[in-house]
């Protein structure tokens, strides 16, 4: 069941001009950065319950993805980090294909086993944790059965 709300755009230009173009070429254009894939995550709000689209690099595995809190390392986490905490049901575009998840925070050896994988698809999140004494949150999205 496809979430339901109004689309409410994100204020960071760059992010929602990638998301949108990703979006609306089916995942054909706007679908890298610096040669990297990308996916899109909608979530709920958790203020508004609009629905937020989210640019994020492609971090997969056996078919559960990984949404990296990470915002360049800033002091604070994402918007984004609360609408997930909140409404833990959100959709994901790779490519074409858009799917339902379930996402859950991970912590302890999850988390370190996922770190390295997001270390893998986008090393500079190594720098962008160094920059800040905050945890990147990293969230494992899990398929919801169709
Ligand atoms: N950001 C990452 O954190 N990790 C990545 O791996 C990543 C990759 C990436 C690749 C391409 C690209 O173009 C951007 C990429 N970004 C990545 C940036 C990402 O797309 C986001 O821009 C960034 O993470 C910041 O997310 P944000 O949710 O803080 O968005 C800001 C800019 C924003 O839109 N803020 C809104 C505003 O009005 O200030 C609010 C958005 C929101 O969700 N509000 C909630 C609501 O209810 O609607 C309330 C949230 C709350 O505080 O409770």
């Amino acid at each position: 069941m496809p979430l339901t709300g109004e689309y409410l755009p994100g204020t960071s230009e760059w992010a929602r001009t990638q998301a949108e173009a990703f979006e609306a070429t089916s995942g054909h254009e706007a679908n890298e950065l610096r040669g990297k894939p990308i996916i899109v995550l909608t979530s709920v709000g958790a203020k508004t319950g609009g629905l937020r689209k989210t640019a994020l690099m492609r971090v997969e595995h056996d078919g559960s993805y990984l949404a990296v809190a990470s915002r360049g390392g800033s002091p604070t986490p994402p918007a984004w980090y609360w609408n997930v905490r909140k409404n833990p049901l959100v959709e994901l575009q790779d490519g074409e294909r858009k799917r339902e998840y379930r996402a859950h925070e991970a912590d302890g050896v999850e988390y370190d086993l996922w770190w390295q994988r997001a270390l893998a698809a986008w090393p500079d999140y190594a720098a962008y944790q160094k920059k800040t004494t905050r945890r990147i949150a990293l969230f494992v999205l899990e398929p919801v059965a169709d």
